[in-house]
C-alpha cells in the first residue's frame, strides 16, 4: 500500500516563533472574548474591535519567520512525495509560517490573516496592511464590508471535502501542536484511525481527543517534529 500521511498542525507549531497559542494559561482566550472578536455577531457588533485585533495579529505575524518544525515538515514533504508518497498538510493557524517555509501541498483550514475578503461580492485579495471599516472593497466599490479572510466560530472551514476525502484512505495521521478542542479538526485522528492509519500526537501534552493517537511525542515542536519526521519516513517507506 502506497503510504499517505496527512499532518494537522495547531498553534503549539508556531509558539516558538513567537506567536501565542490560544488554550494555554497565558494563551489568546485568556486575554479576549472569542464570541466578541471571533464570530459573526461579534465582528457584526463592534467591527473596529475586530479589525484592530487582527490587525495586531497580522503585524506580529509580519515579524515573525518560521522555525525548525515548519522546516522540518516542508523537508519531509519533498521526501515524502519524491518517494511516491500522497501527502496533504493541514493546518488550522492563519499564519503563514508552512508557506514560507516550502509546503506546497496545504490546506489553511481556518483561512489565512494576510488576505482579505468582502463580505458583501466575496473578493479575495492579498493584504499586510491593516484593514478598517473605512475601506472600500475595489471589486463592487462597498465600504466597510472587507473582514480578515478567517474561519470564525459557526462558520464553515475551509477545503472540508478534500480533507475528509484523503482522511478516508491516510495510512500515517500526526496532529502538531494542537489541544483538540475545535471541531471539526479534533476529529481528524479518529477519522484516520478508522481508516486504519498510524496516528502521532505531538505537543506539550495530551489533547482532548489523546485518546485517538497511537503514539505520543510531548515536547516542544522545534525539537520534536524534526526527529519524528526522520522517524515517519524511514518506517512508512520500510516494506
Ligand atoms: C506546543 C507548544 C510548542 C504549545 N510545541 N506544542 C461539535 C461539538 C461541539 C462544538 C462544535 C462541534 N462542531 C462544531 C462546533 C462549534 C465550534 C467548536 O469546535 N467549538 C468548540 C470550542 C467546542 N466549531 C466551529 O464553529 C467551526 N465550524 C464548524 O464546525 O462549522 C460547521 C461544520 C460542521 C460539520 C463539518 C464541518 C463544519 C469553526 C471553528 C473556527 C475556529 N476559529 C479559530 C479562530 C479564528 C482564527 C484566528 O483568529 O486565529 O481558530 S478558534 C482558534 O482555535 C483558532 C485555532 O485555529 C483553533 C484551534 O486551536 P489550536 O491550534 O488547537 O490551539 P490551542 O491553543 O487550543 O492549542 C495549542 C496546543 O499547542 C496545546 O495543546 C499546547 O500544549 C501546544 N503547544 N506550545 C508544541 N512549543
Amino acid at each position: 500500500m502506497t503510504p499517505s500521511l496527512l499532518i494537522l498542525t495547531g498553534a503549539g507549531i508556531s509558539a516558538e516563533s513567537g506567536l501565542g497559542t490560544f488554550r494555554d494559561t497565558d494563551g489568546i482566550w485568556s486575554k479576549f472574548d472569542w464570541q466578541k472578536l471571533a464570530s459573526p455577531d461579534g465582528f457584526a457588533d463592534d467591527p473596529v474591535a475586530v479589525h484592530a485585533f487582527y490587525n495586531a495579529r497580522r503585524a506580529g505575524l509580519l515579524a515573525a519567520r518560521p522555525n525548525a518544525a515548519h522546516d522540518a515538515l516542508a523537508t519531509l514533504e519533498a521526501a515524502w512525495v519524491r518517494s511516491g508518497g500522497g501527502f496533504l498538510l493541514v493546518t488550522q493557524n492563519i499564519d503563514d509560517l508552512h508557506d514560507r517555509a516550502g509546503s506546497e501541498r496545504l490546506i489553511h483550514m481556518h483561512g489565512e490573516l494576510l488576505r482579505a475578503r468582502c463580505g458583501a461580492c466575496g473578493d479575495l485579495r492579498d493584504c499586510r496592511a491593516d484593514l478598517s471599516i473605512a475601506m472600500v472593497c475595489s471589486a463592487c466599490g462597498r465600504e466597510g464590508g472587507l473582514r480578515p479572510h478567517v474561519v470564525w466560530f459557526g462558520e464553515m472551514p475551509l477545503g472540508m471535502e478534500e480533507i475528509y476525502d484523503r482522511l478516508s484512505s491516510v495510512t500515517h495521521f500526526a496532529a502538531i501542536g494542537t489541544s483538540g478542542s475545535v471541531w471539526p479538526a479534533a476529529g481528524f485522528a479518529e477519522e484516520a484511525g478508522r481508516a486504519g492509519a498510524v496516528t502521532y500526537e505531538l505537543s506539550m501534552e495530551a489533547g482532548e481527543s489523546g485518546h485517538n493517537f497511537q503514539h505520543v511525542l510531548y515536547g516542544p515542536a522545534t525539537q520534536s517534529v524534526p526527529n519524528w519526521c526522520e522517524t515517519v519516513i524511514s518506517e512508512a517507506f520500510a516494506a
